[in-house]
């Protein structure tokens, strides 16, 4: 077990369902901590870099649009295993097979309105945290 970090991003969709307390409420109990936090609106420009991993696959222009459609909270997310813990609280990609109490089943909408985004590994939590926060803020935000 080690302590590492995440990030995250509460969607539009979720944002505009009033649910940013519910969504961090629930990475709380499950043992995260948000060390840090912005609400932003991405450019298409953003959007389309920070999800350049899905350029090829169909969904990516409906994917771009939908992270564009209102504003997002960006996070940084830690605790132990912070990467698979955020995951697995998050639940499965479709809301529709996410399991019972986990985010994208209590605030998802459908396969592309789920309510989070969280990074799949280490390293894509490293660059990912890299593109909204630089080192000098986070390193502000220490407590
Ligand atoms: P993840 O968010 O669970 O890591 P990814 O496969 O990385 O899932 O896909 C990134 C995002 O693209 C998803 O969260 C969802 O918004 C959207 N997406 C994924 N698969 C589909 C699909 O089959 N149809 C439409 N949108 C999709
Ligand atoms: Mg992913």
């Amino acid at each position: 077990m080690s302590i590492e970090r995440t990030f995250s991003i509460i969607k539009p969709d979720a944002v505009k369902k009033n649910a940013i307390g519910g969504v961090v409420a629930r990475l709380e109990e499950g043992g995260l901590r948000v060390v840090a936090s912005r609400m932003v609106r991405l450019t298409e420009q953003q959007a389309r870099a920070f999800y350049a991993v899905h350029k090829d696959r169909p969904f990516y222009g409906d994917l771009v649009k939908l992270m564009t459609e209102g504003p997002v909270v960006v996070q940084v997310l830690e605790g132990e295993n912070a990467v698979l813990k955020n995951r697995e609280i998050m639940g499965a990609t479709n809301p529709e097979k996410a399991d019972g109490g986990t985010i994208r089943k209590l605030f998802g909408t459908n396969i592309e309105r789920n309510a989070v985004h969280g990074s799949d590994a280490p390293e894509t939590a490293a660059q990912e945290i890299a593109f909204f926060f630089s080192g000098s803020e986070l390193a502000t935000l220490q407590r």
